[in-house]
Formats: structure tokens, C-alpha cells, sequence
């Protein structure tokens, strides 16, 4: 039975319309932009260059206080995902200011948090009752549910870029959140508390494994970047990657968050990496030195306290024109975990 094509194309739809009445769609229409030959989501090479986002957050000072924001941050939303507060499809990243004197009340919530320091020193986030103090460099978590408040109480303001889980936590619809309803929690433990029970290369005798996140709230700046310089004298270079190492949670060997990897890597100056391509769409934000990243097409001319984005399976190359130290954080372990992360390097 052969039906002219302009009435296949009627009948066609008009079983479509009816479809749709019962909740249901053809997969054949689909099925291609669902199941995707490689990555598609969209997400693209980005930049923000930290003097400009700077200067805007100070303005946001200005007009918002603390009190009123709860959080005064600056969304860092990647083009391609505009309103949708995210940087690549499954993570969020913001620039965070706290000004001296000021408080952000204590809350939690589901969704995983890195702070990782630009500028100010001295400030604290206080988590599990002890204040963890920030120097530039430093990567501090705030784990899952765990309650935390954020001070400053030196003279000049802070600010961090923010890291969380928050477009996978709504993938996956489990947000919850709540207010301590104090301004801080109660300090329990002093300063240094935790880096020194378990960030010591040691463990207190009974500890036995519990939670997913790292017990270390903080890898200072300090010691990452002596054992890079150590690396450094030692041997040549990963030729993708400089010198790279991923910050680890002590009692697994794992990742130092459930769903957030995190990374430093020493790039001497003068080196210009292989390029490699992954799947975890990754965040970078250069410490130290200055360079520029190959990014598929786009090349992005970074200096410290840039904050940019490379998207999944894009091809990298970093040049280090000075020497130079980048910070960055991808959803690996999620990856991972699920089977699902793929890595290829392409010289
Ligand atoms: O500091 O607790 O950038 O709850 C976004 C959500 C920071 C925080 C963000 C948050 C926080």
C-alpha cells in the first residue's frame, strides 16, 4: 500500500498530536540529539578576566550588603547556558566577596563546595565548628549538609571563586537547604584543628572511614606549591599536563569531594603541553604566571586570578609564558564512578 507523500506527512503528524495528548513522543524524531555521536551540550571556551570581575564585585559591594545576599556573588554563567547559572553543564562557579567586618550567615545544603582563594588574606569559612583561615592559593571544601559561615575580620576584603555541584544536584532533583538560625556556629575546634589530624600525613589511631568528603577543609597554598617546585627539580614534565597532581582525600586515596575533582599543575615557562582531550569539561583559574590555552579554535591569553573554561572532549594545550601554576576542578569523580569519563591524548 503506498499513500501519496503529503498525506503520510498529515496522518503523520496528526498521530503526533495525539501522542503528545497521552504523554508520549516518537523516539525516531529524536533519537539522533539524544544519543550523540560525541559531547554536544553546547557548553563553550570561556574567559573572565579577573581585574574586570573584580571591579564589578566591589560595585556589588556597594549595592548589596551582605545581610541582604546572604551569599554576594558574581555567577560566572558559561555563554552558551545564559540564566542558567552554570559553567559547564554539570557545574556552577561564582566569584565570591567578603567585605571586612562582614558575616554571611551560617546555612547548609546538599550541593558540595570548593572555595578556592584570589585575594585577601586572613579571612575565615568556618566548617565543623573550626575556622579554617584563607590565604591566596588555598582550596577549602565545604562538604555536603555540613553547616558553614563565611568572615572577615581583617582590613581588606576577600574574595574566592566558588565551586559546586549545583546543575548535578538539580539533574538529579536533590536539593535541600537550611539556616543555622545564628549569623556563625559555634567554634568548637581551634584554627589548624583538622589540617593537623588529618592533613599530616597521619590519621588519629581509631579513625575508621566515614562520609565522602575529604576530613582536610583546607590544602594551603604553601605546601601544594613546594611539593610542585620539588617535582619540578626531580624530572621532566608530563607532556600534556606539566606537572600535575590531583588533591586527595587522605583516608581513601580518593578525590578530596564526591562529585568535584580538583588539581594543581606547575607549567615551566617556556612549556608548551600536547594536546589531550577529556570528557569532564574543566575550570581553570591560573595562580600564578601568565599564558595562553589552546581550546579547540579559541585561544584564551590568561593571567593570574583569570577564571577559564575548557568545554568536554575540546582539545587542550596550555603555553606557559611565564612560569606558571594553574588551580582547576572538573566532575570527574562522578564520571568516573559511573564509567562513563573517557581521556585521549592526541600527539
Ligand atoms: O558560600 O554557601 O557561590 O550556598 C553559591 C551558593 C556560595 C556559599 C555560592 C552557596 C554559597
Amino acid at each position: 500500500m503506498s499513500a501519496r507523500p503529503d498525506e503520510t506527512a498529515s496522518r503523520r503528524q496528526e498521530f503526533y498530536d495525539r501522542l503528545a495528548q497521552r504523554n508520549l513522543s516518537p523516539l525516531w524524531l529524536s533519537l539522533a540529539a539524544l544519543v550523540t555521536k560525541q559531547p554536544s551540550s553546547g557548553c563553550k571556551a570561556a574567559v573572565w578576566r579577573y581585574p574586570e570581575i573584580r571591579a564589578l564585585l566591589m560595585e556589588a559591594g556597594g549595592l548589596v550588603s551582605v545581610e541582604e545576599a546572604e551569599r554576594r556573588v558574581l555567577v560566572l554563567e558559561n555563554p552558551m547556558f545564559a540564566g542558567q547559572s552554570r559553567i559547564t553543564t554539570s557545574l556552577y562557579a561564582g566569584l565570591q566577596l567578603v567585605l571586612p567586618g562582614e558575616r554571611a550567615r551560617s546555612h547548609r545544603h546538599t550541593q558540595s563546595a570548593l572555595r578556592f582563594v584570589l585575594e585577601g588574606t586572613g579571612a575565615y569559612t568556618a566548617v565543623g565548628g573550626e575556622r579554617t583561615v584563607m590565604h591566596p592559593g588555598d582550596f577549602i571544601i565545604t562538604p555536603s549538609w555540613e553547616w558553614h559561615d563565611h568572615g572577615n575580620d581583617t582590613p581588606d576584603p576577600v574574595v574566592w571563586l566558588d565551586g559546586l555541584d549545583i546543575p548535578l544536584v538539580q539533574a538529579l532533583d536533590a536539593s535541600f537547604m537550611e539556616h543555622l538560625g545564628a549569623v556563625e556556629q559555634p567554634v568548637t575546634r581551634p584554627v589548624g584543628d583538622s589540617l593537623a589530624r588529618y592533613g599530616s600525613n597521619l590519621l588519629p589511631v581509631d579513625h575508621r572511614a566515614s562520609g565522602l568528603t575529604s576530613p582536610v577543609f583546607s590544602y594551603p597554598y604553601a605546601r601544594t606549591r613546594e611539593a610542585l617546585e620539588t617535582l619540578r627539580r626531580n624530572g621532566e614534565p608530563d607532556p600534556c599536563h606539566g606537572y600535575k597532581m590531583r588533591f586527595v582525600n587522605p583516608v581513601t586515596g580518593g578525590f578530596a569531594m564526591p562529585t568535584i575533582a580538583t588539581f594543581m599543575q606547575l607549567l615551566p615557562r617556556g612549556l608548551a603541553t600536547q594536546p589531550y582531550r577529556s570528557t569532564d569539561a574543566t575550570v581553570f583559574t591560573p595562580v600564578e604566571g601568565e599564558g595562553r590555552t589552546h581550546i579547540g579554535d579559541t585561544v584564551i591569553e590568561w593571567s593570574a586570578r583569570d577564571v577559564f573554561v575548557a568545554p568536554s572532549w575540546a582539545t587542550v594545550r596550555h603555553e606557559a609564558t611565564g612560569d606558571a601554576v594553574l588551580f582547576s576542578f572538573s566532575d570527574r569523580p562522578v564520571q568516573q564512578a559511573t564509567g562513563l569519563f573517557r581521556e585521549e591524548r592526541l600527539s
